[in-house]
């Protein structure tokens, strides 16, 4: 079960841009890979991602930061037992030394730290969800209830993830309405194949953004869900029954100077902002929304709680971070009601861990989620069903880089007889 070997590789993610593979070799033989994404509406205060800068890849190389990791981070850990993920990761965090991996990358510390979970599931002989639920029993002693995800599908993308006139960055559904994961996602894929319809009988085209979702020439909120809901019509579900909408506005993007400024030139306020959130949400049946408003705007947040926090999930993404210090100022500010949980905003998996513990232990929703930049890797489908999260959020069902996490989900869903609690998730 010791660690023999640790070396890494620079390849590639969904966006052609350059990523890192570290992979973790035990004295018996067994190996495994940890497989990093990345953000393009990045929060501020998320563990540093480091490039080698230069020519190459526009300055977006990683073989600089393998190079230095070979050298000063992973020799550090040979021969350690590679189920002791808990001191594995306090000593990544020690040996870099800053607040947010700065010194040697999150993107090298997270592959690091997800192959050495990988490998030590498979030194157990156990599935990977299986062991990461028994990580919270050897960190916490937490008994963790393992269940399917309910589905967070970004249908219709916009903002950063493309180059349409839409501000707000996510145009996602979810199926509430069924018993079993299986049914749910089978009924966002069929909206997701209607919206195509749709968007092709309208003359606008099907070209698929960052995420898998379609990224249509529309340049307004209103169109986009009022486009959603006669897919769901055509496609024979319910609107608000059976499936509901949620946003990712992302509107750290597009704060400026105390403002959000719209595509148009129209200029909101937070009120103003709040307010129109209020009124999409009683023309739609939005249930969740993710960072409604800037992440600095602290107290604009705890207004958007107070007036829509009691029927709407708000997550806090660019505002959370991942990083339990700053989600403690959130939750002792009656700030948001859920959260966003992406690895590689921290840059270890213990301390992910952690920030979930957090929310469980303060009624806050978690929603396990992919980067727009993604790998083939699902280790996210296992983490929401070892952790018991209850959500994911991982795109589209369409291009292999979003469908294997559902995939694994789908094939978790037949090993297991695993509970699926659809709406009731939202209302942790
Ligand atoms: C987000 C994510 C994932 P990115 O804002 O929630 O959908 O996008 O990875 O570009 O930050
Ligand atoms: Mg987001």
């Amino acid at each position: 079960m010791k660690i023999k070997k640790i070396d890494a590789y620079e390849i590639l993610d969904s966006r052609g841009t350059p990523t890192i593979a570290a992979r973790v070799q035990l004295d018996n033989e067994i190996e495994e890979f940890g497989f990093v994404p990345s953000g393009a509406s990045t929060g501020s205060k998320e563990a540093v991602e480091k490039r080698d800068g230069g020519k190459s890849f526009n300055g977006k190389g990683v073989k600089g930061v393998i190079d230095e990791a070979d050298k000063n981070l992973f020799p550090q850990f040979l021969g350690m037992d590679v189920r002791d993920q808990l001191s594995i990761d306090r000593k990544i965090i020690e040996l870099d030394a800053t607040q947010n991996k700065a010194k040697f990358g999150a993107n090298v510390t997270l592959a690091l730290s997800l192959a050495v979970c990988k490998a030590a599931a498979s030194a157990e002989n156990k599935k990977l969800y299986l062991y990461i639920n028994s990580l919270f029993k050897n960190f916490f002693n937490l008994n963790i209830q393992m269940k399917m995800p309910l589905p967070m599908m970004n249908i219709l993308n916009g903002g950063a993830h493309a180059n349409n006139g839409l501000d707000f960055q996510e145009f996602m559904v979810q199926p509430v309405g069924f018993s079993s994961f299986k049914e749910g996602l089978t009924c966002g894929v069929e909206v997701f194949n209607s919206l195509k319809n749709t968007l092709n009988k309208k003359g606008f085209s099907t070209a698929v953004g960052d995420e898998g979702g379609f990224a249509p020439e529309i340049n307004s909120s209103e169109e986009a869900l009022s486009l959603i809901s006669e897919a769901i019509s055509s496609s024979g579900y319910k609107v608000d029954k059976e499936v509901t909408f949620a946003l990712d506005c992302a509107s750290t993007e597009i704060f400026k100077d105390g403002n959000y400024i719209f595509s148009d030139n129209n200029k909101m306020s937070n009120k103003e902002l709040i307010q129109y959130l209020i009124s999409l949400k009683s023309s739609y049946p939005i249930t969740s929304i993710e960072d409604g408003l800037d992440e600095n705007d602290w107290q604009g947040w705890a207004d958007l709680t107070n007036k829509m926090g009691k029927q709407t999930q708000l997550v806090g993404d660019d505002l959370f971070v991942t990083n339990k210090d700053i989600f403690q100022r959130g939750i002792q500010e009656n700030v948001a009601n859920s959260i966003l949980i992406k690895i590689n905003q921290i840059g270890t998996l213990t301390e992910t861990i952690e920030t979930i513990k957090l929310a469980k232990e303060n009624n806050y929703t978690t929603v396990i989620s992919h980067r727009s930049g993604e790998t083939e890797d699902s280790f996210i489908a296992d983490l929401a069903v070892g952790s018991g999260a209850g959500q994911i959020k991982t795109g589209a069902p369409s291009r292999s880089d979003r469908t294997s996490k559902y995939n694994r989900l789908l094939m978790i869903d037949a090993w297991e007889n695993l509970e699926f609690l659809g709406r009731s998730e939202l209302e942790q």
